[in-house]
């Protein structure tokens, strides 16, 4: 569908840019903050690209009147940041830290009295490593108490405040990571326990979404799920049913779940025959239904296409193979190994079409409204965009960085995301990945997102300068105008 004219922003349209706090913060050891399995992973030789961690990160934490004075001077609508677990509650389920509580008390005063909306997201990836440590940290149900603890501790704190609150940050890829390709925290290589940690994770999802409706009646939650349609290569029948079996491998598992309160049916049943589904209780088909997000988090980056699985080894045979030589340092699986083997349900395959960024993601734009428009259709949830961004290297020249493919990058996207409204989508909001530069979780930080430069690379913070690139104007007059110039 190409329309003559395209229909307006909502005049309350939440343009924003987001964080996390891991990314951010540093202080990693300051005011009683307690370790996180980031801290710990990070500081394991070999984890990380060059090494690099968060410890310090772009010291957001000694910089947040700084931040929040560009923020303001861009004219931000809202900002999504992450509260990091282990500095309001160092042993995870233990007492409350009150100057870690603090210091997210002070940057949400700032961001109102800057008239900008806070999004707190709950859980950005940095479980403390004490739950780790006591409990084998998500594999274990020990955990939901725990997280509800921290969340209404959070509530209670911030309820007047912050109205729109994300519970976790791409639970579909922190799990994938943590537990199916062993590059993130706590690096596991088994696809069983992927599937059984990430019920958990549900369950303290559906828990804490519980727990908000009951103590913060006047807010909106819901979970940021990092979304991406899924393409068949060709027509061929065989490529298209891959392309079914992918969406639900790849993105149905978790949305079912947030949206109906019920895992895939087809899915399910073929986990089950695997032997890879997760257990499930009667009382928790009970949690999960009782559950209701009030908006859907969309993260978007990019989408898969995928052909028919040729994999013919029995299930059982593919589950064992050796994925000890995943590059630690790629968010994607090598070529030969992207596919889905231990589920043999479809191959992901590059897409002829599209062009790449310097990692290698797909760029496409247009799949951002393919995604919006059927998740839309399926779920009839308020959409709010949380992250959408492009990783470059930018060079700063003369002071300044001329950054005009991340220009070219976020104006397509907002262009179809602008058709996505005209199409009917009720989207809230839109936080692009990210405010300043920051810590790219495994490639360090020479992949750059942010509309601020920040002075600092892997070997060391230098002067941790804010510089705002040729982006932060740019978008500064996208929201002056509600996005009417796009
Ligand atoms: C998302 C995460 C963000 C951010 C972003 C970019 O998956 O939610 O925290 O890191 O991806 O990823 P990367 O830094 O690997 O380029």
């Amino acid at each position: 569908m190409y329309y003559d004219k395209l229909d307006d922003f909502p005049p309350d349209f939440l343009w924003g840019a987001a964080s996390a706090a891991y990314q951010i913060e540093g202080a990693y050891d300051e005011d009683g903050k307690g370790p996180s399995i980031w801290d710990v992973y990070a500081h394991q030789p070999g984890n990380t690209f060059n090494g690099t961690t968060g410890d310090v990160a772009i010291d957001h934490y000694h910089h947040m009147k700084e931040d929040v004075a560009l923020m303001a001077k861009m004219g931000l609508k809202a900002y999504r940041f992450s509260v990091a677990w282990a500095r309001v509650i160092p042993d995870g389920d233990g007492a409350v830290n009150e100057a870690g509580l603090d210091f997210y008390r002070r940057l949400i005063r700032e961001l109102k009295q800057n008239g900008i909306e806070p999004v707190l997201t709950l859980y950005h990836w940095d479980l403390p490593q004490a739950l780790q440590d006591k409990y084998g940290g998500w594999e274990s149900r020990e955990v939901i108490p725990a997280f509800a603890k921290y969340c209404r501790t959070l509530f209670h704190a911030f309820k007047d405040d912050v109205k729109y609150w994300v519970t976790f940050n791409e639970q579909n890829v922190f799990t994938g990571l943590g537990y199916r390709w062993g590059n993130h925290p706590p690096k596991v290589q088994d696809v069983r326990r992927m599937f059984a940690a990430n019920h958990i994770v549900n369950l303290a999802n559906a828990t804490a979404i519980k727990l908000f409706h009951e103590l913060v009646p006047n807010g909106l939650i819901g979970p940021s799920f990092g979304y991406g349609p899924v393409y068949p290569l060709t027509g061929a029948p065989t490529d298209v049913l891959a392309a079914v079996n992918a969406d639900d491998f790849n993105n149905n598992w978790w949305l079912d779940v947030y949206c109906r309160g019920e895992y895939p049916y087809f899915m399910a049943k073929t986990l089950t025959r695997m032997g890879l589904m997760p257990d499930v209780t009667d009382a928790d088909r009970a949690l999960l239904k009782q559950a209701h997000p009030d908006f859907l988090g969309i993260n978007y980056y990019h989408g898969g296409t995928v052909q028919q699985n040729r994999l013919e080894k029995p299930v059982a045979e593919a589950a064992k193979k050796d994925f000890s030589a995943t590059d630690p340092y790629l968010m994607q699986p090598k070529a030969d190994q992207a596919q889905s083997p231990e589920v043999p349900m479809f191959n992901a395959v590059a897409n002829p079409y599209l062009k790449k960024t310097d990692w290698g993601w797909e760029i496409d734009p247009v799949g951002f409204r393919v995604g919006l428009r059927q998740v839309y259709e399926k779920y009839r949830l308020p959409l709010f965009v949380t992250e959408n961004g492009l990783g470059a290297v930018d060079e700063l020249a003369d002071g300044e960085v001329d950054d005009q493919y991340r220009i070219d990058y976020l104006a397509a996207h907002l262009r179809t995301m602008k058709e996505a409204i005209t199409d009917g989508v009720e989207l809230i909001g839109y936080c692009a990945w990210s405010f300043t530069d920051l810590l790219s979780w495994l490639n360090g930080y020479r992949k750059r997102y942010g509309f601020v430069y920040v002075d600092r690379d892997d070997d060391g913070p230098k002067q941790l300068k804010r510089i705002p690139k040729k982006s932060f104007y740019w978008y500064q007059q996208i929201i002056a105008q509600n996005g009417a110039q796009i």
